[in-house]
């Protein structure tokens, strides 16, 4: 059961719909609802853990894993050429849902930074 308040845990959940492009037993990834670039995928971790700040030495093997998942799924998306991935921390850092995730950009619009 994910944080009820969490719009991220409900996508995981099926409570509200989003356009899911990869899913295994470890992450979801969908289309970001306000694209900044052509191609804008957010990663996500099926457990709530909120941002960078709270993830812990057991996250290890899930934080290697989404980050190696991060070139197939550009590929996939065709951006051969290749792909930004940004992930905001903190309100500070710009981050909006506090529900870790990565964002994955590529294609024309890509945005500087
Ligand atoms: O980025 C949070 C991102 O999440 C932002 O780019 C919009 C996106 N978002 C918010 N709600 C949805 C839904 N329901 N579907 C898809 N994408 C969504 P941050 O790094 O926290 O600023």
């Amino acid at each position: 059961m994910g944080n009820t308040d969490c719009i991220f845990c409900k996508i995981i959940e099926g409570k509200i719909p989003a356009t899911l492009v990869y899913e295994d037993d470890q992450v979801i990834a969908f289309k970001d609802i306000h694209p900044k670039a052509e191609v804008h995928l957010l990663l996500v971790p099926r457990t709530h853990i909120p941002s960078l700040n709270e993830l812990e030495i057991k996250h290890e093997g899930l934080i290697s894993h989404m980050l190696l998942l991060l070139p197939h799924l550009a590929h996939r998306q065709g951006l051969q050429a290749g792909f930004r991935t940004i992930i905001n921390t903190g309100r500070g850092g710009g981050q909006e849902v506090d529900h870790l995730h990565l964002h994955l950009l590529g294609g024309n619009r890509m945005p500087g930074f």
